[in-house]
């Protein structure tokens, strides 16, 4: 039997009721992609005795950071629609002005797979350079078949080229593209859901993601959506109560969502179905700090109902050009009034907990050996720094 032991290390394992999970001078061992044993290193067991070692000298392990909402898959950029919204602009008015979305689904539509993959590439990388091992990514700029497909052909190849799980949403109903303008209920039955059987039966598709907004679709039209997510056995999640209350959440929640994102109007009732289905909140300071949004996600009323709260960076052109979990964080504790225990577990096991994944997250024997070693003394340190990054390693499946 071989493997490897990680010693002397001061573990936030994000399980059990104590603060963090802490296990202070621990060991993790590690054989192939699991963890199979961790403790206090003087509790490690003989029969690991002849497996290779590594001395951490007192550095702090966390999981893997789960980043569970993004779309890094896109063409172009949209720089000048910054500068719009400086001049000015709101987000509602650069949407209806032709702008936002509609105009990444151009550039995006324009773009080979291969122009695709290298510029996403660049995004994946500054993600894993802070300790990323799971990314969920949104298709969504494509809004014909074709693109969308290979946005997810791409996100899928992501997977491949870069040691990373990637877990990929269909977010046919993300906008109303210029060909359907005014006809949302046209495009969700000729676009939207041909392209999500027709993803699906790619195996390209893992979760089934809307955009449930005033400048998007209503609850009925995302409804439609779900119920063929629903025939096809795959999970549901929603943007909802972004830039208003449309009752998204709740939409979600009836369908056993594994999340509802933004969520910055979300009221009591909202929050109460959440609670209801186990769904889990996934808070996205990137953009809240982008479109310089006031209202504040209710935070508090979640925390009550013990509605579990992920963090994301919502990687995307527009309203969240961010590459950055621990820059995430930071945002969740100073923008939120997140504590960073609820940051780090928001970036790990919730983080998991919103893509349906059980076996990472948390640092206990059957996860997957998913880890990122830290050159900090206290995990507050990951949340409360701004713009530094002491990553020491990465392990992704067992391999340093
Ligand atoms: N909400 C968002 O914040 C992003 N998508 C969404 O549904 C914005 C995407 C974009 O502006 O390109
Ligand atoms: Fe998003």
């Amino acid at each position: 039997m071989a493997g490897h032991i990680l010693t002397g290390l001061n573990a936030a394992s994000m399980a059990g009721a104590e603060a963090y999970g802490l296990i202070t001078d621990g060991a993790i061992a590690i054989e192939g992609e699991r963890i199979v044993w961790v403790g206090a290193r003087e509790a490690l067991p003989e029969s690991y005795a002849g497996w290779a070692r590594h001395e951490l000298g007192g550095r702090l392990v966390t999981p893997g950071l789960v980043d569970c909402h993004s779309h890094v898959v896109f063409g172009g950029n949209r720089a000048r629609e910054f500068e719009m919204r400086l001049n000015g602009a709101s987000y509602e008015e650069v949407a209806r002005a032709g702008g936002g979305i509609v105009s990444t689904v151009r550039a995006t539509r324009e773009a080979s797979e291969a122009l695709l993959l290298e510029d996403a590439l660049t995004r994946v990388d500054a993600l894993m350079a802070e300790g990323v091992t799971t990314l969920e990514i949104k298709s969504g700029y494509g809004l014909d078949q074709e693109t969308e497909l290979r946005m997810l052909r791409v996100a899928r190849a992501i997977g491949e080229a870069r040691p990373i799980t990637v877990v990929t949403s269909f977010l046919g109903a993300h906008a109303v593209p210029e060909s359907h303008r005014d006809q949302p209920d046209r495009y969700i039955d000729d676009v939207c859901i041909p392209a999500l059987r027709a993803a699906h039966a790619e195996g390209l598709v893992d979760a089934v993601d809307g955009f449930c907004e005033g400048i998007a679709f209503d609850p009925a039209q995302i409804a439609r959506v779900f119920d063929v997510a629903r025939e096809l056995g795959l999970p549901v999640k929603l943007h909802a109560e972004q830039l208003s209350n449309l009752g998204g959440a709740q939409l979600a929640a009836k369908y056993g969502a594994l999340s509802a994102d933004h969520i910055e109007y979300l009221d009591q009732a909202g929050v109460a179905a959440m609670a209801g289905a186990g769904t889990v909140a996934v808070l996205l300071p990137g953009a809240f700090y982008t479109l310089r949004e006031t209202q504040m996600p209710p935070v508090e009323a979640l925390r009550k109902a013990g509605v579990p709260m992920a963090l994301a960076s919502d990687c995307n052109p527009g309203s969240s050009p961010l590459t950055s979990l621990l820059l995430t964080m930071n945002m969740g504790c100073t923008l939120f009034r997140m504590t960073p225990e609820e940051a780090l577990a928001g970036v790990t096991r919730q983080g998991a907990a919103a893509l349906g994944l059980a076996d990472r997250g948390q640092i206990a024997a059957g996860q997957r050996a998913d880890l990122v070693v830290w050159d900090v003394a206290e995990p507050a340190e990951l949340s409360y720094r701004i713009g530094f990054n002491p990553l020491y390693k990465r392990i992704f499946g067992g391999q340093i």
